[in-house]
């Protein structure tokens, strides 16, 4: 079993997605270990993205992601990193494919709706940043 970590990003949380969200994670037949809101502040959005320090984008990147609440929600399924990639779409909601939640619900580039950890090790490390293992619940 593989995790991931979902973000509803402030875009998502501002339109009144998680209910959606929360529910195709369900439809999709992943687990939900842990979820809680929570307002990123400037230093953990700069840590979070620290592979994007130097693109131009960073910034402003920084400012979208701490301008108000998000939704953590950590996931398990079998190889779930490219499940909900899958689910999710391209990071430009213009290139996804039909039915994906960034299709459906992104903006542009940047207000993409929500994040996806992209290797099964960021993927343990990203629920480490936010959730202690006791807040991760693994039975159903
Ligand atoms: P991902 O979220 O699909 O893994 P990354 O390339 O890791 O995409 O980028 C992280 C986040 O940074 C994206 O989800 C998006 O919010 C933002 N981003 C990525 N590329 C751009 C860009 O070219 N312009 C503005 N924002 C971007
Ligand atoms: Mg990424």
């Amino acid at each position: 079993m593989e995790r991931t970590l979902c973000i509803i990003k402030p875009d998502g949380v501002e339109k009144g997605y998680i209910g959606a969200i929360i529910s195709r994670i369900e439809k999709e037949g992943f687990k939900i270990l842990g979820l809680k809101r929570a307002r990123l502040t400037k230093e953990m959005a700069e840590h979070f993205y620290d592979i994007h320090r130097e693109r131009p984008f960073f910034n402003d990147l920084v400012s979208y992601m701490t301008r108000g609440p998000v939704v953590l929600i950590a996931l398990e399924h079998e190889n779930a990193v490219s499940h909900w990639r899958t689910v999710i779409g391209a990071t430009n909601p213009e290139n996804a494919d039909v039915g994906t939640i960034r299709k459906l619900y992104g903006n542009n580039i940047e207000e993409n709706v929500v994040h996806g950890s992209d290797s099964a090790e960021n993927g343990k490390l990203e629920i480490g940043v936010f959730f202690s293992e006791a807040e991760l619940i693994s039975q159903q």
